[in-house]
């Protein structure tokens, strides 16, 4: 945990988040500033600083997060049916050229509406 980190406040219950789900190394809320009708932060309980500081350990929690958001999109029924219809986006943002401004790893899930490619 560091103590500076927005993030990390929001696991402890420092600062209020609308809580999606919680196991004993995740923790998913809303995001405060959604870009679809569903924008979901998938957050580690460890404080990594993004996916540039992540450690071969770490290997098997980043499997987690994804198959996390997997079954919250499952929750949401956004996964996609057998035509492949329906879907959604997961996004790390490695940098603040890529557009990470919060420097505590996440994995966004958003969905709700679609999406064109390639992203700006
Ligand atoms: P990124 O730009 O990839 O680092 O995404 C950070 C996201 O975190 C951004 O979409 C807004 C969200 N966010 C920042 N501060 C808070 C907060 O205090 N609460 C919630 N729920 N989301 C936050």
């Amino acid at each position: 945990m560091a103590s500076d980190c927005i993030f990390c406040k929001i696991i402890k219950g420092e600062v209020p988040s609308k809580k999606v789900y919680e196991d004993e190394l995740t923790y998913a809320f809303h995001d405060i500033n959604p870009v679809a009708p569903v924008h979901i932060l998938i957050v580690p309980k460890k404080h990594i600083l993004g996916i540039q500081e992540m450690e071969s350990e770490d290997r098997e929690l980043v499997g987690h997060m994804f198959y996390v958001a997997k079954e919250i999109a499952d929750s949401l029924n956004l996964n996609p049916d057998e035509s492949l219809k329906g879907g959604y986006r997961l996004v790390f943002n490695v940098g603040r050229d890529a557009g990470q401004s919060v420097f505590h790893l996440h994995l966004h899930l958003i969905g709700g509406r679609s999406m064109s490619w390639p992203p700006g």
